[in-house]
């Protein structure tokens, strides 16, 4: 049960460009326990695939919103 892996859904506003996308990525991937990260600008939103047990929803939220982004 350790190892399981979630995938998070979080709603992402405020991004305009694949280099809004790119920087989403970016700090999402550094935070641990993090497995994978897409990003759609279309979709505005990005998908965390993770390690339930090590890793914080709420990281997430104040990654995206430090990188300059709200969570809507
Ligand atoms: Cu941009």
């Amino acid at each position: 049960m350790g190892n399981s892996v979630t995938t998070t859904i979080i709603p992402v506003k405020g991004m305009t460009c694949m280099g809004c996308v790119s920087s989403v990525k970016t700090v999402l991937e550094r935070l641990p326990g993090v497995i994978k990260v897409t990003v759609t600008l279309e979709g505005a939103q990005a998908t965390v695939e993770h390690q339930t047990a090590s890793s914080r929803i709420e990281d997430f939220k104040c990654a995206i919103e430090e990188a300059g982004f709200d969570i809507s």
